[in-house]
């Protein structure tokens, strides 16, 4: 009988171990503080626990006009940002959407975004199914102000 227990809690245990990483996983999740009538961009951490290459193919959000992925790179002093039509996400990927790097452009916002205040916006994959984050708005540094 305790042998059962024992080996029944351990199942138990490695199970949740496993619930933890399945699917994507997204953290980190913020948005830069703007106002109405400009842009916004969104931030996060995903980690594919899919097993499998997916794509994230899209965003949506109500909070803007248009929702799109973008990548910031240098080109010489200059920061530039250019529309990517989808990222890749490697089986075990951890891939960063970060100030001056990947993020999800939100154009021409329809509220304003103040600190504290929240956003939701989905994300679109090719092969697992829509993510919907809830997103907490937070000043960007001054280094990070052109996304
Ligand atoms: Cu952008």
């Amino acid at each position: 009988m305790k042998r059962t227990v024992i080996l029944l809690l351990s199942v138990m245990f490695l199970l949740g171990a496993c619930g933890n990483k399945e699917g994507m996983e997204v953290s980190d999740i913020w948005a830069r503080t703007s106002t109405q009538g400009t842009n916004s961009a969104v931030y996060f951490v995903i980690q594919n626990h899919t097993g499998m290459t997916d794509e994230l193919i899209g965003a949506a959000s109500d909070s803007a006009e248009a929702v799109e992925i973008h990548e910031s790179r240098m080109e010489g002093d200059v920061m530039t940002m250019s529309r990517v039509s989808s990222v890749v996400l490697d089986p075990a990927a951890k891939v960063e959407f970060t100030p001056g790097g990947l993020h999800i452009m939100l154009v021409n916002l329809k509220q304003d975004l103040k600190a504290g205040d929240e956003i939701q916006v989905t994300l679109q994959f090719k092969n697992s199914p829509d993510i919907t984050l809830t997103a907490t708005a937070r000043e960007a540094t001054e280094m990070n102000m052109n996304n």
